[in-house]
């Protein structure tokens, strides 16, 4: 049996190799994303940067409704108003949704932002699940969702934050 297994052994190992390979191919260490709203105005823009601990975000945004609205990544990097076509949220772990939540989170789970009565924010974020990484630029890619409301942080799948009010496709 041995001198059967250890050429099978082999081969799976020579291929694991390569799909590592094609990993360390297509991560980034640098990605941003165009944020549009429901009219396909611009919003802002939000740039995503590698770092040894996970993705740290930094949105510069405009002409938002005030209040506290949901930040999220989602799994597909598609964008037509109202941006249901942006898919979940991106959760390559399969975990339920919530940073309150025992059983998650996702990747794509991150705090609430807090938009002042100007409309205009800027803000830092540590991602500390998420990697730019071939998950992430799969083949429908990604994409960063403002919704109407605020996450629970706790609901799944997708923390009853309400409608999408704002998109923008990660692109490398
Ligand atoms: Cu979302
Ligand atoms: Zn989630």
């Amino acid at each position: 049996m041995l001198k059967i297994d250890m050429p099978v052994m082999g081969s799976v190992i020579l291929a694991a190799a390569l799909v590592a390979a094609t990993d360390t191919a297509s991560a980034t260490e640098h990605a941003s994303a165009a944020m549009i709203n429901a009219n396909g105005e611009s919003v802002g823009s939000v740039t995503l940067r590698a770092t040894p601990h996970g993705t740290l975000l930094h949105a510069t945004l405009e002409n938002l409704p005030a209040g506290a609205h949901a930040f999220h990544v989602h799994a597909a990097g598609v964008c037509e108003p109202p941006f249901a076509s942006a898919g979940g949220h991106f959760n390559p772990g399969g975990t339920k949704h919530g940073i309150d939540s025992a059983e998650g989170m996702h990747a794509g789970d991150m705090p609430n932002i807090h938009v002042p009565a100007s409309g205009a924010l800027e803000i830092e974020v540590l991602n500390t699940q998420l990697k730019l990484d071939a998950l992430l630029f799969d083949e429908d890619g990604a994409s960063i969702v403002i919704h109407d409301g605020p996450d629970d942080y706790a609901s799944d799948p997708a923390g009853a934050a309400g409608a999408r009010i704002a998109c923008g496709v990660i692109v490398q």
